[in-house]
């Protein structure tokens, strides 16, 4: 059985997308929750070479970084990946778009499930990433969506790269319009974004570094300031 070690369910999204490609592998697997404080932590070198989250571990096989879980679990899974190889290419460039990029969408709008939080107005660069995430999605759905409610039709790796960006979207209250906006309320309808939302929602521990009324305190505190100032 494979061990996937995985970081707080509230904020961990590299963690969310390993676990998503696990449940979707459809094997086996025990977790090991590791608590992240934040910052880079030695101790976790334990398990995993980078001290990061999350890790697969297959007996004596070590996977640690979730594009190469997703593709380790696709050669020994069937059906990971969607099966039309023109769909497959959109779905490894979509993915890998969003493993490699989209740093301020990460950095700006960090996951925290259980918050909500508006924290308008977003940078240029921030609404470019937003963007950018719309124009997959839609591209997505309507070329590659029909036999299903995800962005190749049925659930497959693309959609858990961008289970993350779902939560992001829905704390941060960004709505993309049109089949952009309804793939984005398929995908947080998914049991498998419903299971990982409840054991988020379960955690108590504050990570203040991920939580966005720490990160925008300052935004937020003058924002209710010139609003009670003009009441
Ligand atoms: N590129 C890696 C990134 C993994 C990563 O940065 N994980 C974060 C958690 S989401 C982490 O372990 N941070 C260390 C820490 O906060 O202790 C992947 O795709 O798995």
């Amino acid at each position: 059985m494979y061990t996937l070690y995985l970081g707080n369910k509230n904020y961990s999204s590299w963690s969310l997308r390993g676990w998503l490609a696990a449940k979707l592998s459809g094997a086996p697997f025990c977790e090991v929750m590791v608590g992240l404080v934040g910052y880079f932590n030695p101790a976790n070198r334990a398990f995993s070479p980078t001290a990061r989250v999350p890790v697969l571990h297959d007996g004596d096989t070590v996977v640690w970084d979730s594009m190469a879980i997703a593709e380790y679990l696709a050669e020994r899974h069937a059906g990971m990946w969607p099966a039309a190889g023109e769909a497959r290419a959109f779905a490894r460039c979509a993915s890998a778009e969003m493993h490699s990029g989209f740093s301020v969408l990460r950095n700006d709008m960090t996951m925290c499930v259980r918050e909500r939080v508006d924290v308008r107005p977003w940078s240029a660069e921030l609404a470019h990433d937003i963007e950018r995430v719309s124009t997959l999605w839609s591209e997505g759905r309507s070329r590659f969506g029909s036999g299903g409610a995800f962005l190749c039709g049925d659930f497959s790796l693309v959609d858990a790269f961008f289970g993350p960006v779902a939560y992001r979207f829905r704390t941060y209250g960004v709505t993309p319009s049109g089949v952009a906006g309804l793939y984005l309320q398929a995908l947080l309808a998914h049991p498998f974004m419903r299971e990982w939302e409840a054991a988020a929602l379960a955690e108590t521990s504050v990570v203040e570094a991920d939580e966005p009324r720490v990160i925008y305190r300052d935004k937020l505190a003058a924002r209710t300031f010139a609003g009670s100032g003009t009441a």
